[in-house]
């Protein structure tokens, strides 16, 4: 038995919970089902990262102190994971009381190493990042961070700097001595070539707002935002006895997006290794995983709240989500998120290849053998057994080491090709033929083989799907796993027959949708387009709103209509969508971390170029609509429109609404 802990990154209360925090989160909790069901001790780790410019910013444009905005943001955080059966064992909050004091304690510890100085600091911050730039890291024109593609800032002010220079040397001889520290393995050869190319001092500390933990001794300033949050993974576990989970024989896995790796893989052992820490105390492995785009699409800001994970899983249920999270994405690369994609997975893994096995073995049951386990007699097994043993064996090491090697993608696959092996033993040898030429013993030990591989799939399934490999115990006859846990109950071998125990089979477990049935998912599911926007603009006057908000009076009540998010924006880049006569594809500067991209009925009106750099009036919270497809540069992309801009007149004529005089692209209009 060993100990296992995993950490997701804490998340920045200006965003919601949405499917790439999804993401992280459901790997997380995977992995630490496995290890639960490997009979590891387990920790998990989440929760929320507070303090630092963005989110006072956020904080203030909201009208509201920094902590009564961050309580709002992180209960939805702490609130939202349960609905995917996640249950960390802490979710922190870098508000809390215990990490503030540990942070500072760390502080002290390196201070009193001679790695901190004070000095002062100029050059150039992404608030988005939360990071300084270099020169050479912003794209031109215009100064922008090259993640967020928004400008930077100018800062100078005193500071305190970490001498990260002084820590190259030592850095890269920890990452020879621990080579698996960095994955998957293309991001430590990043890693290592960055560290490799030098290390500046890093400035940890800010006096130029105060919504973070006071530097000890001198709370004119702040800790750099970085250095907070990155203790939490230590500050967690405290100082008593939760740090068994620090311990040398525990391994201690940071999952987090590629965007942040830099910040686990350089900064975070610089700083352990600096107060003291040694490298057994020093995690195990960082991981950074790929970004997820939806629907082909790079997940801005408006598609990912319009994605809504905590939606998806009360539509479907939260394990066709994680299933296909886990399932459809290599864990480590880049993959795209597709509604149709997920329930054709669904359908075909779940539905067809796992849901047929049980219900027909079930149903089998049923007729052969009194609804209960029959016994099966090993020593008259023939070479379809033998082939299945085999498949049994491969499939279930295979599936074992990818989990532990933090392949959860190709520990799926394993189960499935282990339940497909099982689909075909049953086609192989037809136990009701058997049961027609009266053959008891065989039809028994059919079925007793495929009991006990249901069972074994139900505990390689839990990490993955939690609710559903439960309801297949339960159809088993068997006790549920999650009190069970403590033991190793990986299924190496194949698990023993339980004659005579009653199986409990209702209903089947994996309904499939028929074709119908998925359109009328995705048209729920996916927002589809009735109108093109720009030319159904006149539709959201006071008129359209009332007609839904107040019915037959026609006139809408002041909170309906505070509903509607109107927001100045500026036209960066603008298009004719292939094919569509009347449709333009434009990107539109919101003032958010990235423009959003609308598709408007605009181009009979308005050729793309005399768009760009016009200043237009958006409705920033419609939901997503839908456009069909147009291919763009020989790819086919889906066509979703993220707001609708105002216009008037007719179609051939269109006058755009705008804003007299100087606004800020994301002015709200009231
Ligand atoms: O960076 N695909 O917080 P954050 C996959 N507070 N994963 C995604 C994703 C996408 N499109 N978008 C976000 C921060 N993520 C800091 C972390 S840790 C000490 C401090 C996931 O709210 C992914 O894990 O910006 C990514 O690293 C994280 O959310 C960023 O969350």
């Amino acid at each position: 038995m060993g100990r296992f802990y995993v950490t997701t990154p804490i998340y920045y209360v200006n965003d919601v919970p949405h499917l790439g925090t999804a993401y992280t989160t459901v790997v997380a909790d995977a992995l630490r089902r496995f290890h639960q069901v490997v009979g590891d001790e387990t920790f998990m780790l989440t929760g929320t990262d507070e303090h630092g410019l963005k989110i006072e910013r956020e904080a203030k444009a909201k009208g509201l102190d920094p902590k009564t905005f961050c309580d709002g943001i992180s209960a939805r955080f702490r609130e939202a994971w349960p609905k995917l059966e996640i249950t960390p064992d802490r979710f922190i909050r870098t508000t809390d009381a215990d990490h503030e004091a540990f942070v500072q304690e760390l502080w002290k510890k390196i201070e009193a190493t001679g790695d901190l100085y004070e000095g002062e600091y100029e050059g150039w911050y992404c608030v988005g990042c939360e990071s300084l730039k270099t020169e050479k890291e912003l794209e031109q024109p215009g100064n922008l961070c090259p993640l967020h593609k928004t400008a930077v800032e100018r800062v100078k002010e005193s500071s305190y700097f970490f001498k990260l220079e002084k820590w190259q040397r030592p850095l890269l001889d920890f990452y020879e001595r621990h080579p698996n520290f960095i994955q998957p393995e293309s991001r430590r050869n990043e890693v290592l070539s960055f560290v490799r190319g030098g290390l500046n001092d890093l400035s940890v500390s800010r006096t130029t707002f105060t919504w973070g933990i006071p530097v000890p001794g001198n709370p004119k300033h702040v800790m750099y935002v970085w250095f907070d949050a990155l203790t939490n993974y230590r500050s967690a576990l405290g100082s008593g006895d939760l740090t068994k989970f620090w311990a040398p024989n525990a391994k201690v896995v940071h999952l987090m997006g590629k965007d942040i790796l830099r910040f686990h893989a350089v900064f975070w052992p610089a700083f352990l290794l600096s107060a003291g820490y040694t490298d057994e105390e020093i995690p195990d492995v960082v991981y950074a995983h790929g970004f997820l785009t939806v629907d082909g699409q790079k997940m801005g800001k408006s598609l990912r709240n319009a994605v809504d994970p905590l939606r998806l899983a009360a539509e479907l249920g939260p394990d066709v989500l994680r299933y296909h999270l886990l399932r459809a994405i290599a864990f480590g690369q880049d993959g795209d998120f597709d509604h149709a994609a997920l329930l054709e997975r669904y359908n075909a893994d779940l539905g067809k290849n796992l849901g047929n096995l049980l219900s027909r073995v079930l149903g089998l049951c049923t007729k052969m053998t009194d609804s209960k386990h029959p016994g099966d007699d090993l020593a008259t097994d023939g070479p379809l057994e033998a082939e299945l043993g085999e498949a049994y064996e491969l499939n279930v090491r295979a599936a074992y080491e990818a989990w532990q090697s933090l392949a959860p993608h190709t520990a799926i696959d394993h189960a499935m090709k282990l339940s497909n092996a099982a689909n075909l033993y049953i086609a192989k040898t037809e136990p009701w033929a058997q049961a027609k030429n009266g053959d008891a013993a065989r039809v028994n030990k059919i079925l007793s083989r495929m009991l006990r591989v249901l069972e074994a799939l139900s505990v390689m399934l839990w990490p993955a799907i939690p609710v559903k490999a439960e309801a297949m115990r339960a159809q088993l006859g068997l006790p549920r796993l999650g009190i069970t846990i403590g033991s190793d109950l990986w299924p190496t071998k194949m698990p023993e027959s339980r004659a005579g125990l009653a199986l409990a089979s209702a209903g089947p477990l994996f309904p499939t949708h028929d074709e119908k049935a998925q359109k009328e998912l995705l048209d729920k599911l996916v927002p589809k387009a009735e109108v093109v926007a720009g030319e159904a603009a006149p539709a959201v006057t006071a008129k359209a709103v009332a007609g839904s908000a107040s019915g037959e009076s026609g006139l809408v009540a002041y909170d309906d209509f505070a509903k509607v998010d109107l927001r100045v924006g500026v036209v960066k880049t603008c298009e004719k969508v292939p094919k569509k006569d009347k449709l333009l594809r434009l990107t539109v500067d919101l003032g958010e971390a990235e423009p959003r991209t609308i598709v408007a009925g605009l181009a009979l009106s308005f050729t793309p170029e005399a768009l760009v750099g016009k200043k237009v009036i958006v409705v920033a919270n419609l939901a997503p609509r839908e456009f069909g497809s147009a291919e763009f540069d020989g790819k086919k992309v889906k066509l979703v429109s993220h707001g609708m801009l105002l216009a008037s007149g007719p179609s051939e004529d269109l006058r755009l609404a705008t804003i007299d005089g100087d606004a800020a692209p994301g002015s709200r209009l009231k």
